[in-house]
């Protein structure tokens, strides 16, 4: 194809994919997402895109993954995916965002614009994989990213109903070389799988650990892969799948999921939680998992991201110290991380925090600093990376023959830790058996790792507005920036709080204003984050009903 040919017979193509309306549509906090009948067009596009991004790298293959994730079932979106398995590369979100706001007239000459500044070589092929949710729609628009990879002249491999997670994985492990591709499913489930029983095995201590826990699925395609899962771990962890109707649509996250049970503070509902057994929870497309229990006087016990990354990254610092390896861990948050657990982390167990937006790409970059990098946001969506350095001083060591025989156990345990976790992206499952192997290592119960610290109460909350845009944000998603004037009003509502914190921004999946408080009691962390929501409402043009 010409990049600058404008062809009647490409035109007829785009035109059955029309844009609808004029409504601007941005790549945001990840890719495109609003309401499913206004996404054909823009999946269509971003099915060329990716095939332009595949010239761009040389003809690696290109995720295009066909998710709405934790929004409800009559919406749905699209993300790119990168060569090495992570998130499209910052410089290309703007390009994807003009490529679908074009007009249909437009579109052709705004593409053959984009080959000509990337400098892509339209001659040599392309390879796009396609993987999508279980949502009523999203066949329909992973037909409609098919037919852009094929207008472009790429070739697609739709890879069906699969987690976000196993996309990146697929595309990773295709690019470089890991296994053949009718063998991506297999290599992925038997990857973690026989990492998960090899350090089961090694672990003896079991104490206070059990190996039953209920699995919720939030009725969406975590529920699928997690039935691929199970009968390849024996009896090494014992779960019982719930909330699994990927059939019938109204269900998708409803009253279930990771979302609803971190927004909530609440159990899944779809079954009767035994008292003090793990409740683990994924979201729609699997890519964020929640821990919870119900104890013996009913009470809900919430153990969310910030749980999570202070159990893993305390358990790899204690794999590097004892292992001797000369090796930098950190830790990355965003603002909604519990004030409780950051403090914990620094100052009990001495781990550095940075802060960054809201987003994993943008916690993902961060924790590329560091040769460990933990990264998990408070909602449950987060993983390890390991620098390149990391890698070759554990396999350095694992052949040094001088090596101390309780260094090598060591090592070896951290090479196989290594495998469990999916560092290309957060990955609810994989981040499931690493929290299932460092309870079992430390024999602990939900109550031994609830003990480690307690969160200040929060309470999260939407405030609809006209135009969420209005609200920009610095300082990490801490302060606001605009409306003028909002965040002295936010400033001066937190200072009557003790413990008092609060911040606003605009999300980026959802066409709301979220809200974020805590303070030192439930009760005045509610009304901390119903006072704010009315300030947001009242400088930032809310609409509906003033917040309560
Ligand atoms: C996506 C992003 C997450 C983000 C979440 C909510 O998750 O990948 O990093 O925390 O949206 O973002 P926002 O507050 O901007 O709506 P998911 O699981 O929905 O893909």
């Amino acid at each position: 194809i010409s990049p600058r040919a404008t062809d009647r017979k490409m035109q007829a193509t785009i035109e059955k994919y029309p844009r609808k309306n004029d409504v601007y549509i941005q790549y945001g906090t990840a890719g495109f997402r609003t309401k499913a009948e206004l996404l054909d067009h823009v999946v269509f596009r971003m099915g060329v895109l990716a095939a332009l991004r595949s010239r761009a790298k040389g003809s690696m293959a290109i995720g295009v993954m066909i998710t709405a994730s934790h929004n409800p079932e009559p919406d749905n979106g699209v993300k790119l995916v990168d060569p090495h398995g992570e998130m499209l590369e910052v410089a290309w979100e703007a390009i994807a965002s003009r490529l679908a706001n074009a007009s249909d007239s437009e579109f052709q000459e705004e593409l053959a614009k984009v080959a000509i500044q990337t400098g892509v070589d339209v001659n040599k092929p392309a390879l796009v994989f396609i993987g999508r949710d279980t949502r009523s729609s999203s066949e329909r628009l992973g037909e409609a990213a098919i037919a852009g990879v094929k207008f472009y002249q790429g070739t697609a491999v739709d890879h069906g109903q699969v987690t976000t997670p196993m996309l990146h994985y697929y595309v990773y492990a295709h690019n470089m070389n890991l296994t053949p591709d009718p063998q991506l499913e297999d290599s992925y489930f038997s990857k973690l799988a026989s990492s998960f029983i090899s350090l089961s095995k090694e672990i003896t201590t079991k104490k206070n650990y059990s190996p039953f826990v209920d699995f919720d699925g939030a009725n969406g395609v975590g529920a699928l892969a997690i039935e691929k899962l199970l009968p390849r771990l024996g009896n090494t962890l014992l779960l019982t799948v719930h909330n699994t109707d990927t059939v019938t649509p109204s269900t998708l996250n409803k009253e279930c999921g990771a979302d609803y049970v971190k927004t909530h503070v609440a159990a899944p509902k779809g079954f009767e939680p035994t008292p003090n057994k793990r409740i683990v929870s994924v979201d729609g497309d699997a890519d964020r998992v929640i821990y919870s229990y119900v104890d013996s006087q009913k009470q809900f016990h919430l153990m969310d991201g910030d749980h999570i990354a202070s159990l893993v990254a305390g358990y790899l610092m204690e794999m590097v110290k004892d292992s001797g390896l000369e090796l930098s861990l950190g830790l990355v948050q965003t603002a909604y991380a519990n004030g409780n657990s950051t403090k914990y982390i620094t100052e009990t167990m001495k781990i550095p925090v940075a802060f960054t937006s809201t987003g994993v790409k943008h916690l993902h970059h961060k924790a590329l600093e560091y040769d460990i990098g933990v990264y998990f946001e408070a909602n449950g969506h987060g993983t390890v990376v390991f620098s390149n350095n990391a890698r070759n001083l554990v396999l350095q060591a694992m052949n040094d023959e001088k090596l101390d025989e309780s260094k090598r156990r060591v090592i070896m345990r951290l090479k196989q830790v290594m495998e469990v976790i999916n560092s290309t992206v957060g990955d609810a499952i994989s981040d499931m058996l690493l929290v299932e192997t460092v309870l079992k290592a430390r024999g602990w119960s939900m109550e031994d790792w609830e003990a480690a610290y307690q969160d200040l109460p929060s309470r999260l909350m939407k405030v609809h507005v006209k135009d969420r845009n209005v609200i920009e944000t610095v300082d990490a998603d801490r302060k606001c920036s605009k409306p003028d004037g909002l965040q002295k009003e936010i400033d001066r509502v937190v200072s009557s709080y003790s413990f008092g914190r609060s911040f606003v921004r605009p999300s980026g999946t959802e066409d709301v204003v979220r809200v974020y408080a805590e303070a030192e009691t439930q009760v005045e962390a509610d009304k901390l984050a119903v006072e704010v929501a009315r300030v947001v409402y009242n400088n930032a043009d809310g609409v509906g009903p003033i917040p309560s």
